[in-house]
C-alpha cells in the first residue's frame, strides 16, 4: 500500500474525519504552547493547513446548498470540556458511517436510503414556527434562531433503540438556551417539535405504504428539555449537518434512545399536556414517551442490555454493555425521581 503524504493527497479524498483529527491535534498544540507564544504559531499553521482544514465541497454532504453563514459558524465552533458528559474518550465513529447508516423515515426505510434520497435537499429558505405556551410565538428564519448561539463542539454516545450506538463529535448548543428566548408560560409543561413534510423532497412522504402519519413528532418534559446536556445539532466533525443527519438543525438527546432525536425540525409548540411523538404513536406498547436508556428494560422483542457500536462487521462485532441512562446517569437520573422506569419506559 502506497502511504500518501498529506500534499499528495487530493482535496476531495482527504475525509472529513481526517480533516477534523487534524483540528483537534493543532488546537491542542496551540493551547500547550501557552498563552504567550499562541500567537506566532497557530498563524504559521494557519497558513500551512488553514484552507484545507475547512473546505469540502457541497456534495459530501449531500445538500442542495449551504448557508455560508452557517458553514462559518460551524467552522468557528468553541471545544467543550475536555473531562466531563460533553466530551469522551471513546473513539468515534467514522464520518463515512455516521453519514450513510441513518435512520430518517422520510427518506425511506433502509439504512442507506436516507444518504441517496437527500443528496438534494434544500435548506434555503428555512423557517421554524414556535407556538403555544410563550409569550413569544411567531415564524423564525434559520438565522434567527441560531445566530445569537455560540456553537460548541460536543462528543455523545447515540444509543439507536435498535440496540446499535455511535459516537458523534456534534456541533451545537443547548436546547433550553434557544427555548427560553420564547419565554414559556407557567403552563408549559412539556416542548413539542415537528420534522418537515415535504413529499416533493421526501421519497416515503409520497408514499402509499407509509404507516407515519407525517409530521414525525417528539417531545420533552419541560425540565427534560432545559437541561443542558439535551442538545440542538446544527453540525457533526468539521462541518454542518448532512441532510440525512437532519439538517439544518435537529434535536439530540444524548441519554435518551435515538427515535427521540428529532432531524430537521420546522416546528416548536409548548404545550401543557404531555405532546403526541411519533414512535408511541404507531406502537405504544412498544416505544414510550420517556425513552429513556435502560438495560434493564428490554424491548418487547429484544434485549436492551448490550449495543453494537458501528462500525462492526463479522470479524469486529463489537458488543459492549449498554449504560443506564446512556452513561449520563450521574447528569440526568434526578429527573426521574421517584418514577417507575419500567411504567414509564
Ligand atoms: N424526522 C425524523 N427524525 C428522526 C428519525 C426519523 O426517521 N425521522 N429517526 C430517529 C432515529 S430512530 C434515530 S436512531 C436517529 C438517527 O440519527 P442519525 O441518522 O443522525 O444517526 O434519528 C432519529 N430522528
Ligand atoms: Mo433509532
Amino acid at each position: 500500500m502506497i502511504i500518501k503524504t498529506r500534499k499528495e493527497i487530493p482535496s476531495s479524498e482527504i475525509t472529513p474525519e481526517a480533516v477534523y483529527r487534524d483540528r483537534r491535534k493543532f488546537l491542542k498544540s496551540s493551547l500547550a504552547v501557552g498563552a504567550g507564544g499562541t500567537g506566532l504559531l497557530t498563524s504559521a499553521l494557519n497558513a500551512q493547513t488553514g484552507d484545507a482544514l475547512f473546505a469540502r465541497a457541497p456534495a459530501d454532504i449531500n445538500l442542495a446548498s449551504k448557508p455560508d453563514w452557517l458553514v462559518e459558524k460551524a467552522a468557528a465552533r468553541t471545544e467543550a470540556p475536555a473531562s466531563g458528559p460533553f466530551n469522551t474518550d471513546e473513539e468515534l465513529t467514522p464520518f463515512d458511517d455516521v453519514s450513510t447508516y441513518n435512520n430518517f423515515y422520510e427518506f425511506g426505510t433502509g439504512k442507506d436510503d436516507p444518504a441517496r434520497n437527500a443528496r438534494d435537499f434544500s435548506i434555503e429558505p428555512w423557517t421554524v414556527k414556535v407556538e403555544g405556551e410563550c409569550a413569544k410565538p411567531g415564524s423564525y428564519s434559520l438565522e434567527d434562531i441560531l445566530k445569537p448561539h455560540t456553537f460548541e463542539e460536543r462528543v455523545f454516545r447515540l444509543r439507536c433503540v435498535e440496540a446499535w450506538s455511535m459516537v458523534i463529535p456534534w456541533v451545537g448548543f443547548s436546547l433550553g438556551d434557544l427555548l427560553k428566548r420564547f419565554e414559556p408560560t407557567g403552563d408549559a409543561n412539556y416542548v413539542q417539535f415537528d420534522t418537515l413534510v415535504d413529499s416533493e423532497q421526501m421519497p416515503a412522504q409520497r408514499s402509499r405504504f407509509a404507516t407515519i402519519d407525517w409530521p414525525y413528532q417528539e417531545g420533552l418534559r419541560m425540565d427534560e428539555a432545559m437541561h443542558p446536556l439535551a442538545t440542538i445539532a446544527t453540525g457533526l466533525y468539521n462541518d454542518i449537518l448532512p441532510a440525512q443527519n437532519g439538517a439544518p438543525l435537529r434535536l439530540v438527546v444524548p441519554w435518551k434512545y435515538g427515535f427521540k432525536s428529532i432531524k430537521s425540525i420546522v416546528a416548536i409548540r409548548f404545550t401543557k399536556t404531555m405532546p403526541n411523538n411519533t414512535w408511541r404513536d404507531l406502537q405504544a406498547s412498544e416505544y414510550g414517551f420517556y425513552a429513556n436508556v435502560n438495560p434493564q428494560v428490554s424491548h418487547p422483542r429484544w434485549s436492551q442490555a448490550s449495543e453494537r457500536r458501528l462500525p462492526t462487521s463479522l470479524f469486529m462485532p463489537r458488543r459492549i454493555d449498554t449504560m443506564m441512562f446512556n452513561g449520563y446517569a450521574d447528569e440526568v437520573a434526578s429527573l426521574y425521581d421517584g418514577m417507575d422506569l419500567r411504567r414509564f419506559y
